[in-house]
Parts: C-alpha cells; structure tokens; sequence
C-alpha cells in the first residue's frame, strides 16, 4: 500500500466519520423539533376574567350544587342565587337557570370554570375545535392548548361541555378554567349536556344539562 492510498482511506474515514456525526446531529435536531411541533403549548398565565360581554358565555360547573347532589352548569350570576330547577319541558329550553342566548354569525367565547375536583373518566379522542385548559396550580395558572383535530392525551376529566348537535364536546378536567370559541351559524335552540357519567345531575335540564339559544 503506497502513501498516496493510505492518504485516500485516512480522508474517507474522516469523511465518512464526520458524515455519521452529521448525521446523527442532524437526526437529534430533527427528533427535537418534531416534540417541540407537537408538544402542548405551556404557558403560565392567568385565565380570562369574567365578562358580562354579550359575546362572552361563562358557566361555572358546582358540585353538589345547593347540597342537592346533582352537579350543575350555572351562569356565575345565579352561583347565589335560588336552586337550578329541574326542567319540566323534555323539548325545549325549560325554566331553567343555565340556558344562555347568543347571537349568530358572531364568534362567541365560553369560559367554563369547573369547580369540581372529581375525576370521572378519561377524555379521549381528537379536540372537536381548538381550546384551551387553564390549570389552577401551585405555582400559578398554567394554560395548555389544543388545537382543533389534535390527538387528545388521556385527558382525566370531571365533566364535558357538549353539543351534540354540533358535533362539539369539550373536555373540562377538575379544578380548571377552559375557554374556546364557536360561531354558531343558524339561530336555533342547542341543547348542551355533561357526556361524562358524574352523578344524578347528569342529562337532567337545569343541572349538567342546558340550552345555548342562537338567535338572528
Ligand atoms: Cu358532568
């Protein structure tokens, strides 16, 4: 073997070294940035305040609501006021303190504050629209979003906020605010209920189980 082909096979193995680290480098860059991509948002921040907005929809989810052992979706200004009453209207929006009207065509954003700290039952699936779940932890709010088709983790839950009709169901874990915002295009009456199995109050109107009322 001559010099000039050691020299040869030295340069190739260098190459070839430093092909393998650049490749490896690269591979690592590339497995970072697609956990990054797919990572859940998280940021420390606090969650929206209340708003009397005629856009805005805040629902506050009680346990146990009044002692009556039904857990309940209440409009924050009923959280003192007299008991949510069973519907007696199996049809339409029944007398009822949990219903809430809005306008169509315009983007409306629920704020749905869960009280309660059970866990009930997984959520999984994909996010029905994007939305965010703000957790009331030690250290402050942390907020996680996901977005609209997202593959959920198993996410433990207490309640949902669905609408069946619109193919809408939103996960709310214990002790969370989570927020997202729907525009509703056709004046209706849309009935909104708890899919998780909490208790007696679920499926009964005026507890975990109401209407959004989208008028023209
Ligand atoms: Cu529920």
């Amino acid at each position: 073997m001559n010099d000039r082909i050691i020299v040869a096979l030295v340069l190739m193995l260098v190459v070839g070294l430093a092909a393998g680290y650049g490749a490896s480098t690269m591979s690592s860059e590339t497995h970072v940035m697609t956990e990054s991509m797919t990572a859940t948002e998280t940021t420390t921040m606090a969650p929206p305040a209340a708003s009397a907005s005629a856009t805005v929809v805040n629902l506050d989810v009680i346990p146990d609501w009044g002692g009556s052992t039904y857990d309940a979706f209440v409009t924050p200004s009923s959280v003192n006021g007299a008991l949510p009453k069973p519907g007696t209207n199996s049809t339409l929006p029944g007398p009822n303190d949990n219903n809430v009207t809005v306008p169509a065509g315009v983007a409306v954003r629920f704020v749905i504050t869960n009280l309660d700290t059970a866990v009930n039952m997984n959520f999984t699936g994909t996010a029905s629209t994007d939305f965010t779940v703000y957790n009331d932890t030690a250290s402050g709010y942390v907020a996680l979003h996901y977005s609209e088709g997202q593959t959920l983790p198993k996410l433990p839950v207490g309640h949902t906020f669905t609408i069946p009709n619109l193919n809408v169901s939103i996960p709310l874990p214990p002790d969370t605010v989570v927020t997202f915002t729907y525009t509703f295009t056709t004046p209706a009456a849309y009935e909104y209920m708890c899919m998780t199995p909490c208790g007696l109050g679920m499926g009964v109107t005026g507890y975990m189980d109401g209407y959004v009322i989208v008028t023209s």
